[in-house]
Order: C-alpha cells, then sequence, then structure tokens
C-alpha cells in the first residue's frame, strides 16, 4: 500500500478512512520504533496488529501488514492507522523542536556573522523592543570588545521602577539568572584559556550585582544561589592560579569589599570568598584590615557568628594573630564547641587542634566537652598528631566514659588505658553508673586486668555482667568464678519460682555449659544441698585480721614495745589486751597516758608513723603460709557452702597484709580501718559489713581475737567466736583456739 504521508487523507475513500480513525483511537498501547532510517513499525498490542512501513525521500510511504485482509487486498485498516499513527508523530516533533530551538538557531546565525560593530549597530536599532534578548545578547559577546561593561549590562537589564527600586519577580528573574549564566559560562571559558583579567572582569561584576540582588529582594535568595554558587566557585578556582600582582589585588578588594557589606551571606557548601583571596593577603596591613572586619562581623552578624568565627580562628592561626576585641574574645570561647563542629564539618583539622589549644574542653560542660574532645581526636588521628590524639582519648575515657576513645587509647598507649580504668575504677563505685560499670568491664576484659575485673564482678554481684565478661578469668581465676555462680545460682534457687528465675537459671546453667566451670559450680551446688546453711539462719560470716586469720598480733606488740622503749618506757604483756583491736591512734594515747609521755599532737603522730614503719618491716616477710591453722580450709568451705564472707579488720594494712597471704579474692566485702570513723569496740566495723554482705546482723558470726573486737560484733547485732582465752573473750557465745577447731556447718549448728 502506497501513499504521500503529507496527505494521505486524498489517498483513501471516506469509509476506509473513517474505519483507520476509528482504530487510531482505540489504539492505545502502541510502539511505533525506528529500526532503520525511513523504515518504522508499528506495535500495537490492543487492539492486536502489526505494521511496517518505508519512507521514501520523495515522501511516498509504503505500508505493509501481517493481517489476512491486507494479504487478500494489498490494503486494510490496520495499515492505514499506522500511517496515521506515523504521521501525527512526525507533525508534533516537528513542532515541538521548532518551537524550542527556532529562536535560538535563528540568533546564532545572525550572531555568527556579525562583527562588534556589527553587533552593538544591530543591537542598537533591531533588538530595541526586547531588553531581554538586547541583554542576552550582548552577554554573549561582550568579552570580545575591548573594555567590555558588565556593570552596566547587569544594571541595565535590571528591572526597576521610576524610583530606582529593583522590581524582580518571577518571569523576569528568569532573565536575570540567564544572562548572568551566560557571563559565567563565559567567566569559565576564559579561565580555561587563563584569560584572567578578563575572568575577574566578568566576576567582578557578577559577584557584587548576585549580591546586591540576594540583599535587596530576599524573597529570590534561593534562586539566585545557584548563580552565586557557580561564581564563588569561579573565584575560587581563579584564586588558585598565579597571577600579577594587580589582579591579586583586585581579587581582595573584591572580597573584602563584598564581605563587608550589610546583609552579607555565606553560601552553603562554598569557600567564603575572603577566604579564597586568603593566600594574596600577604601584607601585614591588608592582613590586620581583613583580620578586623571578620572581628567586627563576629560581633555584629549574630546569624552567622559561627561561620565568621571559624574563619577568625583560622586567621588566628595561620597569620598568628589575635582578636583585639575584647568582646569578640569573650564571644570566641563561648562559641568554642560551635566552633569546634564547624571547623571539624569544613575539615580545617588543624584549626580543630588549634582550638582546642586555646579553650580546654574540660571547662565546658559535660555534653558540650564531649563532642570537642571526640572532634579533637578525630582531627589529631587525620593530622597524625599523636600526643594530642592520646590526650583526648584519655580525657574521652575518664571523664566521659567513652569507649571507643578508650580503644584508640589502649591500641596506642596501653599502660594508660589501664591508668584510665584504674581511675574510674576508683570513682564511680560499683552500681553508681552503669555506663561506668560497663566501660570499666569492657576496658578490663580488653587490657586482660584480671583481678580488677574479678573485684569489679564480685562488686557488682551481678550475675548477668558475670556471663558477660567472665571469658578471660575462666582459666585463672575458676574458683573464684565458680563461687560467684555458686552464691548466683543458690540464690536465685531460693526465690519463689516463676518463668523469669527459671529462665534466668536455663541461661546460667546454659552459659556454664561452655566453659570449665562447669563441674566446680556442680560440686558446689551438690554439697550445699547437703548443707544445712539453707536451714539455719546463718549465712554470712565477718573475720578479724589480726589474732584470727594471721598472727600479726604479736608484731603489733612489738612494735608498740620497741618505740615505747625509745621513749623510755618499758611495757607490760598486760597493755595488749588493751592495744588488741584497738586503732593505732588509740592504742598510742593509751600508751603514752598509762606511763605518762606528754607530747604534742604532732609529735604522736610521727611516733604513731614511726611504729606503723616498724610494723610494716616486721611483716615484710609474710607469706600465705603465715595463714593460722584451719583458716585457708574454713574460707573455702563456707564459701563453698554458700555463706558470704567479709573481713572486718581495725588495721589500716589489712588489705596489703591479705595481699602477701594471697587470700584477697576469698572475701565479698572488706572493710578496714580506712573505711570507719570509730574504731572497735565501737560496732561501726562489723554494722558496715553486715551492709556490705547484704545481711542482716541476726545472720552474721564475726570471729573476733579482740575483747574491743567482741564488744563491736555484739553491739552491732552479729553472733560471736572469741579466738583466745574465754577468760579475755567471755562475752563471745562461745571460744575457740582457731579456725582449726570448727567447720562452718558447726557454726550454723551452734547458732540455728
Ligand atoms: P594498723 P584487727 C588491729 O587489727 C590490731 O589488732 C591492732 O593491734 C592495731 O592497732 C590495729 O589493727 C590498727 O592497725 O596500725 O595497721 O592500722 O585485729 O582489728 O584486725
Ligand atoms: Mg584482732
Amino acid at each position: 500500500m502506497k501513499a504521500t504521508l503529507k496527505d494521505l487523507e486524498s489517498h483513501f475513500a471516506p469509509p476506509a478512512w473513517e474505519e483507520a480513525m476509528e482504530l487510531v483511537k482505540e489504539t492505545n498501547e502502541y510502539d511505533l520504533t525506528q529500526p532503520q532510517a525511513n523504515y518504522f513499525h508499528v506495535l500495537s498490542k490492543n487492539p492486536d496488529y502489526h505494521v511496517e512501513m518505508m519512507l521514501a525521500d520523495d515522501g511516498s510511504v509504503t505500508a505493509k501488514c501481517h493481517c489476512s485482509a491486507f494479504k487478500r487486498s494489498g490494503i486494510c485498516k490496520h495499515a492505514l492507522a499506522a500511517l496515521i499513527i506515523l504521521r501525527d508523530r512526525s507533525i508534533r516533533r516537528r513542532r515541538n523542536r521548532s518551537r524550542l530551538k527556532h529562536e535560538k538557531i535563528l540568533l546564532d546565525e545572525v550572531l555568527k556573522k556579525l562583527n562588534v560593530t556589527e553587533l552593538r549597530k544591530f543591537v542598537a536599532t533591531h533588538a530595541h523592543s526586547h531588553s531581554a534578548f538586547r541583554a542576552e545578547v550582548l552577554a554573549n559577546y561582550l568579552h570580545r570588545i575591548r573594555r567590555p561593561d558588565y556593570h552596566h549590562l547587569l544594571n541595565d537589564m535590571t528591572p526597576m521602577d521610576k524610583y530606582g527600586i529593583i522590581k524582580l519577580n518571577r518571569n523576569n528573574l528568569k532573565s536575570v539568572r540567564n544572562i548572568v549564566a551566560i557571563l559565567h559560562r563565559q567567566a569559565q571559558d576564559l579561565l580555561k584559556e587563563n584569560a584572567l583579567p578578563q575572568t575577574i572582569g566578568i566576576l567582578e561584576a557578577t559577584i557584587p550585582y548576585l549580591y546586591r540582588l540576594s540583599i535587596k529582594v530576599p524573597q529570590f535568595q534561593h534562586q539566585l544561589a545557584t548563580e552565586l554558587k557557580h561564581a564563588l566557585k569561579l573565584f575560587e578556582a581563579f584564586c588558585r592560579l598565579p597571577m600579577a600582582p594587580r589582579l591579586q589585588k583586585a581579587a581582595i578588594t573584591l572580597s573584602m569589599e563584598v564581605s563587608g557589606r550589610d546583609g552579607f551571606r555565606m553560601i552553603k557548601g562554598t569557600t567564603t570568598l575572603l577566604q579564597s583571596a586568603e593566600a594574596f593577603i600577604l601584607e601585614k596591613k591588608v592582613r590586620r584590615n581583613a583580620f578586623q572586619l571578620v572581628e567586627e562581623k563576629v560581633a555584629t552578624d549574630t546569624e552567622q557568628r559561627i561561620l565568621w568565627g571559624s574563619l577568625l580562628i583560622r586567621w588566628m592561626r595561620v597569620w598568628e594573630m589575635k582578636p583585639r576585641n575584647k568582646e569578640v574574645k569573650r564571644m570566641l570561647s563561648g562559641i568554642a564547641p560551635e566552633l569546634v563542629l564547624e571547623l571539624q564539618a569544613q575539615r580545617a583539622y588543624a584549626d580543630v587542634l588549634y582550638i582546642l589549644s586555646l579553650y580546654d574542653p574540660s571547662k565546658y560542660d559535660a555534653s558540650t566537652a564531649r563532642p570537642m574532645l571526640q572532634a579533637g581526636l578525630r582531627a589529631a588521628k587525620l593530622t597524625g598528631d599523636e600526643p594530642t590524639g592520646l590526650t583526648m582519648a584519655y580525657a574521652l575515657s575518664v571523664m566521659h566514659l567513652d569507649t571507643e576513645a578508650w580503644e584508640t587509647l589502649f591500641r596506642s598507649d596501653p599502660e594508660s588505658a589501664v591508668q584510665a580504668l584504674k581511675i574510674v575504677h576508683a570513682y564511680y563505685p560499683p552500681h553508681d553508673r552503669k555506663e561506668a560499670d560497663h566501660f570499666l568491664l569492657s576496658g578490663l576484659q580488653r587490657s586482660g586486668e584480671k583481678k580488677l575485673l574479678l573485684e569489679r564482678l564480685n562488686q557488682l554481684d551481678d550475675v548477668e555482667l558475670l556471663m558477660q565478661y567472665d571469658k578471660t578469668l575462666v582459666s585463672d581465676h575458676t574458683i573464684a568464678l565458680a563461687n560467684m555462680y555458686t552464691h548466683h545460682i543458690h540464690a536465685l534457687r531460693s526465690m519463689y519460682g516463676g518463668e523469669t528465675i527459671r529462665k534466668k537459671l536455663a541461661a546460667i546453667v546454659y552459659h556454664l555449659k561452655d566453659n570449665e566451670l562447669h563441674t566446680h559450680v556442680k560440686d558446689n551446688l551438690e554439697l550445699m544441698e547437703k548443707d544445712v546453711i539453707t536451714k539455719s539462719n546463718i549465712r554470712g560470716f565477718i573475720f578479724d585480721l589480726d589474732g584470727v586469720i594471721v598472727d600479726t598480733a604479736k608484731h603489733h606488740f612489738q612494735s608498740w614495745q620497741s618505740i615505747m622503749l625509745e621513749l623510755g618506757v618499758e611495757i607490760s604483756e598486760e597493755d595488749d589486751a588493751h592495744t588488741r583491736g584497738a586503732s593505732r591512734m588509740e592504742s598510742l594515747e593509751y600508751l603514752l597516758q598509762k606511763y605518762g609521755v606528754v607530747m604534742s599532737e604532732k609529735e604522736k603522730e610521727s611516733w604513731a608513723a614511726k611504729k606503723n614503719s616498724i610494723y610494716l618491716a616486721s611483716i615484710e616477710q609474710i607469706t600465705p603460709t603465715d595463714l593460722l591453722p584451719g583458716v585457708l580450709t574454713f574460707l573455702e568451705e563456707a564459701r563453698k557452702s554458700g555463706f558470704k564472707l567479709a573481713l572486718g579488720s581495725a588495721s589500716k594494712n589489712a588489705r596489703a597484709v591479705l595481699r602477701k597471704l594471697e587470700i584477697e579474692n576469698r572475701f565479698d566485702a572488706m572493710l578496714d580501718g580506712n573505711d570507719t570513723t570509730r574504731s572497735k569496740p565501737d560496732p561501726e566495723i562489723f554494722i558496715k559489713g553486715c551492709e556490705a554482705l547484704k545481711l542482716p546482723a541476726s545472720e552474721v558470726v564475726v570471729f573476733e581475737d579482740a575483747a574491743k573486737g567482741v564488744q563491736a560484733a555484739i553491739d552491732a547485732g552479729c553472733h560471736v567466736v572469741g579466738i583466745g582465752s574465754p577468760q579475755v573473750l567471755a562475752k563471745a557465745a562461745m571460744t575457740i583456739d582457731g579456725l582449726h577447731q570448727i567447720e562452718p556447718k558447726r557454726i550454723t549448728e551452734v547458732f540455728a
């Protein structure tokens, strides 16, 4: 079937045409493709037909359909419909293309043929009526002439009313942006060609112009930002190139002039003008001027204070200048935290470190100081400033319990990292702050500080934490861990059942299955089952140290003997009963008074210290073999049976002694002369001991060798087993010679 596309209609009889038009209307889903030049397909899905068409150069077209009607007669409604579709498409295309391009092609064609004089003449005579068009022509060709006046061009095309007030609206804004975009395109080309005077010539006009518009017509600020960004980028690129001093000066003047305006705004994502020109600002005087300008902005431009501040900080560092204005100095210190974050966002890491060296983060409140330190740590890492990084990481660890920072510290300086843990350990008692506990436990585990880890876990008395952090302890502290688990399981079992308890127990059992603790815990529990502890109301023991666990009482007494001898007095055996259990100062007071030695408070202090050094020297060689008979077995059995154990000694040296005896980890709580203000027979130490064990005094038995200690325990409400002479310790419920004479089980029977 052959026809001419232009006047299809004339080729076909009206009924065939009508029928084809009907089909076109029905054809909603189709593809018109052009597999080759002059070769087209219409593929319609619904209704289903497929027509191939060949378009010849003379405009004639042949169509071929696959339907039976076409095969029969060489013509069908599908073929005609496909031709109509093809015709409509080409008409539409032609229309669109011409509408969009017509003006431009025409303009380019005409302009290409003109020289500058002709251009001007053309503009003046033919383009009078259309200012935007005229401006566009000028913008395109202005740079070709010798002294292009861009200011004039821009002013000329700015819509103003008769009073000189800018009258921008949506429509004319488009032409303004268009002209500026043309100029910038030209500036870009000129920059590429290294035509620097010409480039700055354009920017000197467009940058102030765009800023002026943004200030005067703030509602269009957002739209103008695109051109402004482009201008600033061009300016930045321009400033990176080497150039004559005259041009550098022009760049400085431009940036100072524009930045100094009221209402000047920096544009996000661009380098601010002054910073771009910074490389040219070399003269002292000019630097001072620029610095002063920024200083003033910090003081007055409240909205952009942080941005100005960040530039000021930069210049303070690179130019080694200081703000003169006191108010500005005060402001900088106030906004330092925000400045740190801004500089970080600008990736100005050297400035971040500089500002942190000026304003100590610890002077700000914790929530502000933390991000400052974090920024510092990051900046130090990125600039390779290890010492500063470590200082920041240390501060973040100790003051903000920042585990990530601690990890950094640990990797570069493990010793300081452990030191930080010790400080946190000393500063935050267990349960004081959850964060502190977690910080410590994970740090202690990571650094392998097993003893401290065990101590903390013990103090926390929390089985979940125990399960979380026991991994590193299993091999070295199996027994201690097993005892802790036993204690937890025992406590859970004695609670009223319930789903939560059952789940908790199941979790512990599952956890233990994985490691060697399992058998120990199982044994412990079996022992406990057999034991009477559950039937008795005694659940804890508190041990005095000197005279109960180790025989240091004699060293105490000998030390007193020796200093009193120096004071010219020989003390008697009977004095032992008075100094035993009493605090150091109390013992000294007693002896001085008894033997009539008078001295000042200062002297007393120094004699007490002397006694202590003699004492310490005499116990220097103590080892686990010095434990009094039966002590270790008693402690072990008591632990296995589920009793809670504490130390209650008046001695300030108690912990050191326990360390030498290697039994410091066997106690749930340790109370010594450092934890009390009143010494035995005051009950303070035992009251505190019961509190630490979380037991009422009536469930606690105290072991004491001194009459003062026995009295203290009774007054605290505890049961007392005396160790020593029944006469001296008459108030004790029972007396024995030492712990070897009794078993924990027996005690529960006595005090059942
Ligand atoms: P320190 P304890 C007591 O210990 C001693 O029995 C007593 O003789 C001594 O004066 C007191 O500690 C103070 O000791 O000088 O080392 O602080 O029996 O209560 O364990
Ligand atoms: Mg004692």
